[in-house]
């Protein structure tokens, strides 16, 4: 057998981690042959209920699972990690504005950086705490040693639902859908792009010729559905954001097949797009050996799509404005 792979996790006690913890330690990331060891870190209020969650793990006896270790220190543990996953924050409360997430949730990332920095510097750092562009940007400035092709936010949740709604539209199954990219923030301003989706091989505006309903209903769908699964269920996104992590840490691990890509949030810096350097954006990004994931060129983006993408890297520069202080050298 191959060595552990170390998966190291925040949040690990929240509704995300509890959802992710098990599929990662049964195969269901890196597959059925690849061992894993698990870094949990939690706040210490939370650890009483990590054990509870440990305790589980233990009574699951997955063959795979060749270590954990579960506490309040960061460096501790993302030790040696290969992937560090940044689910942990503060959820958005009644009456809290974007802005006012961003202030809260952003000086968790200064210090988790830096952990980082210290203890796991060969690691790749997927961030889906909210605002996950902007959280991963902060935790990414105070990492000096560990590259900026390594860091991620995660847009793979909007790619999903995005796909799953062409499919529906379409009546085919969601593996039909293909080249499905979600540009810019995760937040309301991105661009799910159905203009260069093919739908089994074709132009998803073939496919779908309802104009008015990919440019009217499917954006704001996906763009809102956020919002819809929280006013439904009570409880915001969980099992398909931990899916979505999982699928997203897979996609930028293993070679993307045959000429599909993924979404993924990554260093803009030197994109061919003309987004402005320094962000965290999320572009069609395919994933090649020797763990490079690397920026797809060259698609058309008329004047609607352009404007799109535009406004969701000015959302992405307001944001980066307002943690300026946040941010390290
Ligand atoms: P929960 O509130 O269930 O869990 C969060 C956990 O993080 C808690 O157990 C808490 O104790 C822990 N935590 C807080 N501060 C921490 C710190 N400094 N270090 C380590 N752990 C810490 O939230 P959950 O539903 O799991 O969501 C987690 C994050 O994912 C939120 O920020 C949420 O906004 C974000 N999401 C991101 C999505 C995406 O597509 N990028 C979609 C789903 C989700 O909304």
């Amino acid at each position: 057998m191959s060595q552990p792979i170390k998966v190291a996790l925040t949040g690990a006690a929240g509704q995300i981690g509890y959802a992710m913890l098990f599929r990662i330690a049964s195969g269901g990331l890196f597959g059925p042959d690849q061992p894993v060891k698990l870094g949990l870190l939690e706040i210490t209020p939370a650890l009483g209920a990590l054990n509870g969650t440990l305790m589980e793990l233990e009574d699951c006896a997955f063959p795979l699972l060749q270590g954990v270790t579960a506490t309040d220190n960061a460096e501790e543990a993302f030790a040696d990690a290969d992937w560090v996953v940044l689910v942990g924050g503060l959820p958005r409360k009644e009456g809290m504005s974007r802005a006012d997430l961003i202030r809260a949730n952003g000086p968790i990332f200064t210090g988790q950086g830096k952990a980082i920095n210290a203890a796991a510097p060969k690691a790749r750092v997927l961030v889906v705490a909210n605002p996950c562009n902007t959280n991963c940007l902060i935790a990414r400035s105070h990492a000096p040693n560990v590259p900026a092709e390594r860091w991620f936010a995660m847009t793979r949740l909007d790619e999903n639902r995005a796909k799953a709604q062409l499919a529906q539209k379409a009546g085919v199954g969601v593996g039909d859908v293909s080249r499905m990219t979600i540009w810019g923030n995760h937040s309301d301003t991105q661009y799910p792009d159905y203009k260069n989706a093919l739908i089994s091989g074709r132009p998803a505006t073939d496919v779908i010729t309802d104009r008015s309903w990919l440019s009217e209903t499917f954006i704001p769908t996906v763009a809102k559905r956020g919002g819809a699964v929280i006013k439904a269920r009570g409880a915001s996104s969980a099992a398909s954001a931990a899916n979505a992590a999982l699928d997203c840490v897979r996609s930028c691990h293993v070679p993307t097949r045959g000429d599909d890509w993924h979404s993924v949030a990554v260093a803009s810096d030197g994109n061919p797009y003309g987004i402005p350097g320094g962000l965290m954006y999320s572009f069609p990004v395919r994933s090649i050996e020797g763990e490079v994931c690397a920026i797809v060129p060259d698609l058309h983006l008329d004047d609607d799509a352009r404007s799109r993408v535009d406004a969701s890297a000015g959302e992405l520069e307001q944001e980066r404005e307002a943690v300026k202080d946040l941010l390290g050298p």
